[in-house]
């Protein structure tokens, strides 16, 4: 902020507690996996064959990872199809979530 006087006067921000760096891993470390709703619309089939094979070109590292970071997490990337307005296909998700959880 520009005072009258030329004085530079902190902005009331800077003056806060600075936050401690972040020791976490990134999020691109993580596991993830895919759920693909709307499988009850024949017009979604292309779209997720589509899916399939972009899942498996990152899976085996011949296209970028999504995030676009190098050292992002290499595993099996599981697809899903779901219908989420009939609830169907979603009983294979808590499992998934368990054994990325045990990797
Ligand atoms: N038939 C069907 N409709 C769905 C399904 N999931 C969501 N919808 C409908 O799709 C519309 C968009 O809802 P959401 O999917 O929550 O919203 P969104 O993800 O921001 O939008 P989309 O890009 O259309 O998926 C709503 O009318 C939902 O009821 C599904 O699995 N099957
Ligand atoms: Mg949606």
């Amino acid at each position: 902020m520009q005072r009258a006087d030329g004085e530079q006067n902190e902005p009331e921000l800077k003056k806060s507690r600075k936050l401690p760096a972040l020791n976490l891993p990134p999020m691109s470390s993580k596991p993830w996996f895919v759920v693909a709703t709307k499988a009850d619309l024949p017009e979604t089939q292309a779209n997720f064959a589509a899916l399939q094979s972009y899942l498996q070109g990152v899976e085996q590292d011949l296209l970028e990872h999504p995030s676009g970071m190098q050292h992002a997490w290499k595993g099996r990337i599981d697809v899903v199809p779901v219908s989420a307005i009939r609830g169907e296909g979603i009983e294979r998700i808590p499992g998934l979530v368990l054994d990325l959880l045990n990797e």
